[in-house]
């Protein structure tokens, strides 16, 4: 298997404090926080902005109260949770990240779909679990097809 690239070395570190940077996360904050997208919304690139998304789709699995929730809402810029409430069924939140690519110098959008997936709705569709051997709690990342 192909050893991860080293930390650092795939995003161009800081670019969002460039001018290129800020114009493009722009478009991903209200009032200097993240905006929440909806499943079926993305963020208005001005049209001098011609970039690509990148879309995984990340679906949380585990045992209930090791934090999915939490680990989601943090990534997300949301409120994390300081008591646990379980999740019911699967709940869905989108993140925009607008990152450059080290080696193309290319910016590109990654959106991230991630699936938190509650223990009881787990128990229904258990087919989705991770393979065996990768224990019980995990992310598993799908790429997106017709994007990049
Ligand atoms: N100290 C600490 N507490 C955490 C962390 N992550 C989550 N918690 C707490 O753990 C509790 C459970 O977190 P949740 O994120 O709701 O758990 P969950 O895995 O979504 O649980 P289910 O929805 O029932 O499957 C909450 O009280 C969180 O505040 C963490 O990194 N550190
Ligand atoms: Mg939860």
């Amino acid at each position: 298997m192909a050893k991860p690239p080293a930390p650092g070395s795939v995003i161009v570190p800081d670019w969002h404090e460039s001018a290129e940077g800020k114009e493009c996360l722009t478009c991903i904050l209200r009032r200097n926080r993240r905006r929440v997208f909806g499943l079926l919304e993305r963020p208005a690139l001005p049209p001098t902005m011609a970039i690509d998304t990148a879309s995984y789709k990340i679906f949380v699995s585990g045992k209930s109260g090791v934090g999915k929730t939490a680990l989601v809402a943090k990534l997300a810029g949301l409120e994390v949770p300081v008591a646990h409430h379980e999740t019911t069924g699967i709940q869905t939140t989108v993140v925009f990240w607008p990152a450059k690519l080290q080696v193309s110098e290319r910016v590109v959008m990654f959106r991230f779909e991630f699936w938190d997936c509650g223990e009881s709705a787990l128990r229904k569709f258990d087919h989705m679990l991770p393979e065996p051997g990768l224990g019980l709690n995990g992310l598993r990342v799908l790429p997106l097809l017709g994007e990049l």
